[in-house]
Order: structure tokens, then C-alpha cells, then sequence
């Protein structure tokens, strides 16, 4: 929690079930995927008055429950899916594993290719997270890099519950051919594009706004698009994930 709260929030209660959502919002999305909103942050700045709300995803369950190779069938899931896609190596199942706080359910390596199935983990019996197996991966034979690339694109293409994807680029390197390819695509498939920009904790301070508006310039991405930079190191951004992820489920039937 950041901010300096001087106990000026009458209504900040002391546990996570106590809460007074002022708007209602997160309280009713939070029920259906077992997330407990509260009141993160509340500022102070002369006679205005703004509370910022977050949410803390309260990881009750998160269990790998499909995995998917070449020749498997899309399992028919019914809850909604979010799916990370990326560059192979640029951090995606640590995202997942930091996003569910778990340190090793999605398995990561220093080596990139270390997946290479589609990876669905059930999240509270409310959502899916989809680790992908990444793009770009040089060693791989051509013929691998093929059928992983189908594999990813059959899957973006049929599945019926994805809502949104992911982009995950690495913060020190500008964006590639594939990460634009696959950025174009999101924007034409009719999602709004999040980017995160992973690896925050590689890179100084002083480089951070640099290098977030290399990937913007180099994405073409609008002016509010959404760009969060994020360590799986720190856990940095997982708030505002969370709270990208609440707003897609208040958004899902
Ligand atoms: N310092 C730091 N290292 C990270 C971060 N995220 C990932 N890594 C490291 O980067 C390497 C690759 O991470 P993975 O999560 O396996 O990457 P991936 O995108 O799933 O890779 P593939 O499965 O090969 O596509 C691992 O050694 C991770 O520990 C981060 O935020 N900070
Ligand atoms: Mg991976």
C-alpha cells in the first residue's frame, strides 16, 4: 500500500471482507472469480479528494488443468480466458506464476522454448489463464517453430471464451517484426491491446519512460492504450493487472 493514508479514510476497514466499494463495481466481478476488492490507495491533494481503487486477486485455487500439444483438441471451456503471448524467454509463465503468487506451477526457464504445449490454469473456478509458447525462438528446428505457430494461431482463432490477450514484450529491447505482427493482430481481432512490458527490475529507473516509449513509437500504439511495466522479480504492476483483469470479467457475461 503506498500513499499516505494519515487516517483519513473514514471507511478503510481492517479486513478484506469488510469493504466498502463505493461504487459497487468490483465487488459484483470480484464474487463471480473469488477477488477481494479493497480500498489500495487513497490521496490527499489539497480540497481534492480521489480514492484510487484496486483490487487484490485472493489466489484461492490455481491449478494447471489442460495442456494442450500439436495434435490436441481446444478444451470447451466455459469461463473466460486470458491468454499471454510473447517472444519465447520474454517472461510469460513468471508472469502467470506471479499473478497467481505461486513460484513454480507454470515452469520457466533460463532457456527459451521451455514451453511448448498451451498451457490452461484454472484460476478460483472463475477464469483461465493461457500460457502460450513463445514466438521467435531461433534454435527451434523450422519445422517446430511452424507447428507452435499454428498451435498458437488455431488457438487464438477458435477459442470462444478468449477475451483478451496479453502482449508481454521485454523492457530493454525494442519490439520485433513478431511482436508487431502479433500486436497488429490483436487491434484487427477486435481486442484491446495490453502490453506488458516485462523484466522491469533489469533495467535503471532513469531508462524506464525511454524505453516504454520505444515500444509505444515502435507499436503504433494510441496514446491511452494500455503499456504496464512489470517484474515477475518485485511483483511491480500486479495491481494494475489485477484490476485490468477484474474490469474484463465485469465486462463478460
Ligand atoms: N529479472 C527478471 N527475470 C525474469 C522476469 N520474468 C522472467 N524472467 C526470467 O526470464 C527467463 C524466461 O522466463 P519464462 O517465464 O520462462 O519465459 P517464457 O516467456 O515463458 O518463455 P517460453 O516458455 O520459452 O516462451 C527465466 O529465467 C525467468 O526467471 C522478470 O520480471 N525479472
Ligand atoms: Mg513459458
Amino acid at each position: 500500500m503506498s500513499g499516505d493514508l494519515g487516517g483519513q479514510i473514514p471507511f478503510l476497514c481492517a479486513g478484506p471482507h469488510n469493504v466498502i466499494c463505493p461504487d459497487g463495481h468490483a465487488t459484483r466481478a470480484a464474487s463471480r472469480c473469488g477477488i477481494t476488492p479493497f480500498l489500495l490507495d487513497y490521496h490527499i491533494a489539497g480540497r481534492r479528494k480521489e480514492y484510487i481503487r484496486s483490487i487484490s486477486m485472493v489466489i484461492k485455487n490455481a491449478a494447471l488443468e489442460t495442456v494442450c500439444g500439436i495434435t490436441s483438441k481446444l478444451p470447451d471451456n466455459n469461463l473466460p480466458e486470458i491468454a499471454f503471448a510473447g517472444k519465447s524467454n520474454v517472461g510469460k509463465s513468471s508472469l502467470i506464476n506471479s499473478l497467481m503468487n505461486r513460484k513454480s506451477l507454470a515452469r520457466t526457464s533460463a532457456q527459451p522454448g521451455k514451453t511448448q504445449t498451451i498451457n490452461f490454469y484454472n484460476i478460483n473456478s472463475g477464469l483461465y489463464f493461457v500460457d502460450l509458447p513463445g514466438y521467435g525462438y531461433a534454435k527451434a528446428s523450422k519445422d517446430a517453430v511452424a507447428k507452435w505457430g499454428k498451435m498458437i494461431e488455431n488457438y487464438l482463432y477458435r477459442s470462444k471464451q478468449l477475451k483478451r490477450v496479453f502482449l508481454l514484450i521485454d523492457i530493454r529491447h525494442e519490439p520485433g517484426a513478431n511482436d508487431k505482427q502479433m500486436y497488429d493482430w490483436i487491434v484487427k481481432s477486435g481486442y484491446e491491446p495490453v502490453i506488458i512490458a516485462t523484466k522491469l527490475d533489469k533495467i535503471k529507473r532513469s531508462q524506464i519512460d525511454k524505453q516504454l516509449k520505444l515500444i509505444k513509437t515502435s507499436l503504433n500504439m494510441p496514446q491511452n492504450a494500455l503499456l504496464i511495466p512489470y517484474s515477475s522479480e518485485t511483483h511491480q504492476g500486479r495491481e494494475a493487472i489485477y484490476e485490468i483483469i477484474d474490469q474484463i470479467l465485469e465486462n463478460t457475461d
